[in-house]
């Protein structure tokens, strides 16, 4: 099949990039999303959000001609969904939080999967934006038209949400057009060349759907590109992120093993790691990010009876900023008006996406102890957050700390020199929760080391 034109609805993290590529490989490109802002700031040759390498991608793709921005859709020959499927939480009075905790101002309870929750707590997949992409997408649909859904999303969601959505078109899905899912699998930092690189799956109703997928990702992907159908294609990205989370919430569970045995975790874990099939990953302080933290729920919610192992792997996950809180309290004694310079607030190492964070978590769980917490996030140096105190720099975040509670492993902070560290602060204590530093030189340079997985510390 052959595609001139294209449509993307969502223009985030998958959709800005995808649709740049596209455009860049000689495509036309609609990208559309439904917030004003983003829109103007693309017009006016603006970007909000940071990926390396996506101002000057996005800037060639407007340039030439081939990518234009909108807050509708319009006719194309392919429609590519790149909405966000968020999940949300029921508390036990029957309020609706977000998935970071706060209360949801709009109830969007007739939207979540499978109608108002039975299981309390169980975070639900919230497929409104998918619904609404594909509601507006159903004046445009024509005859011959492809459509991808690309958001992560609970297993049978293509066939049994987006078709009968599409269907109200007066087509049908299959006999009138085509209807894949194929899953976004790129890094976060590395996506502009993953997208290209990667493997791709991609899942059609039908087998004409699937190949129909194939010929419009093959105009940019070099990565094998394998077909299937769309529910297989919908569990292949729910069970990659659901493993990875579960092998590190083992990571978490023998670091806190390994504490009540008298042992360094990381140094088990690299013992362990010479087996040839074993490969464990790291501790630390949480899992974060808007992927491995969310993707694992949508198996819980669709199958609870089957899904123990994945829920309890994510409470594990979930529970460890409470655990580093207690690690700092035992090296601080008490954690009451003790001043923590906290260092990296991101969801992980060198990025500066702050989504699901577990070291704002820790952050926040720290002063409700009543610590005093002043944080430092490199990356995000002019960032505001609501009840923390971020301050630009790191002389600002040590210069009358107690302690250093290090979150991240951001290149930055690896390159730190304790001695010149000292220099900067009155805290002779570290608290090291992803083992970026090698203790010997902290210690020459007169500071306590406590690691997180490491019994009897120091
Ligand atoms: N983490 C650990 N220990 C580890 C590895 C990671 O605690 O050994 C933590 C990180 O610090 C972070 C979280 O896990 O808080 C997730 O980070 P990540 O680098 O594992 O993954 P993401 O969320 O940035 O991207 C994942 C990727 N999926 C897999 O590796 C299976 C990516 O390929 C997906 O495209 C992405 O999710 C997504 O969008 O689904």
């Amino acid at each position: 099949m052959n595609f001139d034109t294209v449509c993307i609805l969502g223009l985030g993290y998958i959709g800005l990039p995808t649709a740049s590529t596209l455009a860049t490989h000689g495509l036309r490109v609609i990208g559309v999303d439904v917030n004003p802002k983003v829109v103007a700031t693309l017009r006016n040759g603006g970007l909000h959000l940071h990926e390396p390498g996506l101002r000057t991608l996005v800037r060639a793709a407007l340039q030439s001609g081939n990518l234009s921005v909108s807050e509708t859709p319009a006719e194309a020959d392919a429609f590519i969904i790149a909405v966000p499927t968020p999940f949300r939480r029921t508390t036990e009075d029957g309020r609706q939080t977000m998935d970071d905790g706060r209360q949801t101002t709009d109830d969007r309870r007739q939207t979540v999967v499978g109608g108002p929750s039975s299981m309390l707590n169980t975070p639900r997949a919230d497929l409104s934006y998918v619904r609404a992409a594909a509601e507006a997408i159903v004046p445009h649909l024509r005859r011959g038209n492809l459509v991808i859904l690309e958001a992560t999303s609970p297993p049978r969601t293509t066939v049994d949400v987006v078709a009968p959505i599409l269907e109200r078109s007066g087509l049908k899905a299959g006999a009138d057009f085509h209807l894949a899912y194929s899953p976004e699998r790129v890094l976060p930092g590395q996506i502009l060349r993953e997208l290209i690189e990667n493997a791709r799956v991609i899942g059609g109703i039908d087998r004409p759907s699937a190949e129909a997928g194939r010929d419009l990702y093959a105009t940019f992907v070099r990565g094998e590109i394998y077909l299937t159908d769309a529910t297989t294609a919908e569990m292949v990205k729910l069970m990659e992120n659901t493993y990875r989370d579960v092998n590190i919430a083992i990571a978490n569970t023998f670091a806190r093993l390994s504490e009540r045995f008298g042992v360094d975790v990381w140094e088990a874990i690299a013992l362990a790691n010479r087996h040839p099939r074993v490969s464990i990953l790291r501790p630390g302080p949480g899992v974060g990010g808007h992927c491995i933290s969310v993707d694992p729920w949508f198996l819980v919610e669709a199958a609870p009876d089957l899904a123990q192992l994945i829920a309890t792997a994510r409470q594990v996950n979930d529970t460890q900023p409470r655990f580093v809180v207690e690690l700092t309290r035992r090296a601080l004694g008490d954690l009451f008006g003790k001043r923590i310079a906290v260092l990296g607030l991101a969801y992980k190492p060198d990025v500066d996406d702050l989504r699901e964070s577990p070291a704002i978590e820790v952050a926040h769980l720290l002063q409700a102890e009543g610590a005093l917490v002043k944080a430092y996030e490199p990356y995000k140096v002019d960032a505001a957050l609501e009840g923390l105190t971020l301050v630009p720099t790191l002389e600002a975040a040590l210069e009358d700390a107690d302690a250093l509670l290090l979150l991240v492993g951001h290149r930055p902070f690896r390159e730190l020199r304790p001695s010149e560290v000292a220099a900067l602060t009155p805290a002779r204590l570290v608290v090291d929760t992803v083992n970026l530093w090698n203790p010997a030189p902290w210690e020459a340079a007169g500071f306590a080391v406590y690691r997180l997985g490491v019994g009897g510390n120091g």
